[in-house]
């Protein structure tokens, strides 16, 4: 039974059974639906505790059903029969009461939670507002600045914080069932939401204050000013014609473009990893050796120590070791003040260092991420083949270089494969788990249980240059170079792309990573004779003149306290560069750049999926959002270029 009741004493308990989140489905609508029918009139029945069976609460409307047409009961109404009931019902909260899930507990008239859940209303991050009452019902719980930045910042809270808000009554110090039967039992009367009035703003310019930065950050996500003005009309209007422009609002977005692409995206990130065929037992790994102790290599360390690995730094010399370990250090000290480490000296004491590659012995996997050259890495690897235990699995954390190359140093060519995270690697999602020819498949395995130990999301690559993600943005770079010389300037890119929803264009996040270490792969590909068609020379002259970026002062633009600015140097050099390759003028329409852009996008990322590097246009997307700035609620390019095509 997806929902079932079971008697305690003169308290019913009604359990929703609906693995594997306990979203909120028609079957659980109707079955809900019916137990507020049966608990009314049930004579021996004083109260209701809802409660829900496996690892959470409800985490959510289920949004599968969101592509099909609605099927009643709908969960407003289930929720206000529950509100409307004569009874009083006790929410017993664990896991995650999220989205539909925290309005379901918010129109019960009693809330206990477990210690350790948290509640949320994320719907902006699919592209909606709360569609079940809950820009209407949280502001009459909780203050109206936090009741903003949970619903159109999608931030859950802890039920610590909860308590304080005054969103929950009480968290459970022992067996939360137990207990929400007991607060059930001492209730005389429901205690209705929706006749709270609305608490109101503390600080009315905070309030302001965060809408408007939250309006910013939007960058073109409307979801994010639907929910701003859901929770203002949810804290002006009476609280039925607050419910029924909110549900408007909801149904509207449901079916937009960007709320289908933030679904996209949403299943698409879930489903990386699913391939059976990887389904073999990881490896224990518990020590992880990390080899370079630069942003890279300490952004890694950290995220594995964050994540409860036991960790050894290696550097070259004591300097270097040194230099490592405080950043390795700095990062962990600022998480903790963050408050994401609870426990700062454990994390510490999982830490050690070494100059000898012999402290590596005992290590399960080893990753690496020193300088960016083939022979270097091959070094590292030999190194590492003579130190570590035959069963530990090597990793490479290339961005570019040939992995079955460095994997060939190996005696044991099998147990290495490649590991790309993102910078900074304690907080980026995305991992590209790059696969060698050679690679053994319980090796995969070992790769994707730790991208999710790690909170990351894994997507499988192939060998190529690149791997998906920088190939994909070699090509547009590549593709913003040309619209320079076509009369574009990096400005005028760099605005399209900001516009179109990337954080920063592609000129600006040269500028921010730094111009070094394209150009060192440029004169490697070009070398290798990798490069075809007319070569563009700007950037090499940029470098040549050491604008590497903002690290240097300048790149593309001049870097100085005011920001950056366009150099009339670099526009000198292009117009020579123009004149080069026969292009004379200097003007370009803005409304071609993004097509350009995305057209060049999309090429590669075919040719990435037709030659088998990425296993679905589904992960080019994943890569492409979480990895490269590309605007989730567009869905990637992939999703972006079949839109455009229909
Ligand atoms: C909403 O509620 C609208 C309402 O305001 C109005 C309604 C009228 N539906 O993430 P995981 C699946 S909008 C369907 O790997 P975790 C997921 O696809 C909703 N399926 O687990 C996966 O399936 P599979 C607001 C869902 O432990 C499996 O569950 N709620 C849903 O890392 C495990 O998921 C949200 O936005 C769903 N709602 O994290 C919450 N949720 O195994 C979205 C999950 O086949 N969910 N699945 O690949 C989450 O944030 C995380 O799933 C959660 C668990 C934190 C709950």
């Amino acid at each position: 039974m997806t929902v079932s009741i079971a008697k305690q004493g003169r308290v019913a308990v009604v359990t929703i059974d609906n693995p594997p989140v306990n979203a909120s489905s028609q079957a659980v609508r109707a079955g809900l639906l019916e137990a507020v029918a049966a608990t009314e009139v049930a004579p021996d029945i004083d109260a209701v505790v809802l409660a829900c069976a496996g690892r959470t609460f409800v985490a959510g409307a289920d949004v599968r059903e969101f592509d099909l047409p609605p099927v009643e009961p709908h969960l407003p109404d289930v929720i206000a029969a529950i509100e409307a009931a004569s009874k009083p019902w006790v929410a017993a909260i664990h896991g995650t009461a999220l989205g539909g899930g925290l309005e379901l507990a918010m129109g019960c008239h009693v809330r206990i939670a477990d210690p350790k859940a948290r509640m949320g209303l994320p719907e902006v991050t699919l592209g909606l507002v709360p569609g079940a009452g809950g820009t209407v019902r949280l502001p009459r719980l909780v203050e109206a600045e936090l009741a903003l930045t949970m619903i159109a910042g999608g931030k859950p809270i802890s039920a610590k914080a909860a308590l304080e808000a005054g969103l929950i009554d009480a968290i459970a110090t022992g067996n939360l069932l137990g207990e929400a039967v007991a607060l059930a039992n001492t209730l005389d009367a429901p205690r209705r939401t929706l006749e709270n009035a609305v608490v109101g703003a503390t600080n009315p310019d905070a309030f302001d204050k965060t809408a408007s930065g939250l309006r910013r950050k939007a960058r073109g996500q409307v979801s994010i000013g639907a929910a701003i003005d859901a929770v203002e009309r949810g804290l002006r209007l009476p609280a039925q014609k607050a419910l029924a422009e909110e549900r408007a609002t909801f149904l509207a977005l449901k079916s937009s473009d960007q709320a289908r692409a933030l679904r996209h995206i949403f299943f698409a990130e879930r489903a990386t990893l699913a391939d059976p065929s990887f389904k073999q037992t990881p490896r224990p790994v518990t020590r992880i050796g990390v080899i370079g102790g630069g942003t890279m290599g300490a952004g890694i360390a950290s995220a594995c120590l964050m994540r409860g690995f036991h960790v050894t730094l290696i550097e070259r010399d004591d300097t270097s070791l040194a230099a490592g370990t405080n950043r390795v250090c700095g990062t962990l000290d600022s998480s903790a003040k963050r408050g994401l480490l609870p426990d700062l000296d454990a994390v510490i004491a999982r830490f050690e260092t070494a100059t000898d590659y012999a402290a590596l012995a005992d290590a399960d996997l080893v990753i690496e991420a020193v300088f960016e050259d083939l022979e270097v890495k091959k070094q590292v690897f030999a190194q590492l083949d003579a130190v570590t235990r035959p069963d530990a699995i090597l990793a490479t954390n290339t961005s570019y270089l040939d992995v079955n190359a460095i994997a060939g140093v190996l005696s044991d060519p099998s147990r290495a494969i490649g590991l790309h995270f993102f910078s900074p690697a304690h907080i980026m999602k995305l991992l590209e788990i790059v696969l060698p020819d050679a690679v053994a498949e319980d090796v995969i395995a070992t790769a994707a249980k730790l991208s999710k130990s790690l909170g990351k999301i894994g997507v499988l690559s192939g060998v190529c240059d690149g791997f998906i993600g920088n190939r994909i943005m070699s090509a547009y770079r590549a593709e913003a170079d040309r619209l320079l010389i076509d009369g574009a300037t990096p400005e005028q890119v760099d605005a399209a792309m900001r516009d179109y929803g990337f954080p920063m264009g592609v000129f600006e996040m040269q500028d921010l990573a730094g111009l070094d270490i394209a150009w060192a792969m440029r004169k490697r590909r070009l070398a290798e004779g990798k490069i075809s068609g007319p070569y563009i020379r700007i950037a090499d002259r940029l470098c040549e003149m050491g604008r590497f970026g903002q690290k240097t002062g300048a790149g593309w633009y001049d870097h100085s306290d005011k920001g950056a600015q366009p150099s009339e140097l670099v526009m000198s050099i292009i117009a020579e560069e123009r004149q080069v390759m026969g292009k004379a003028d200097p003007s370009f329409p803005t409304e071609h750049v993004m097509p350009r852009i995305l057209g060049a996008m999309t090429r590669e990322a075919e040719a990435v999926l037709a030659e088998g590097i990425a296993r679905s246009a589904n992960d080019i997307d994943v890569v492409m959002v979480n990895g490269y700035g590309f605007p989730r609620w567009k869905g990637g390019p992939m999703l972006a270029s079949r839109a455009a095509a229909d």
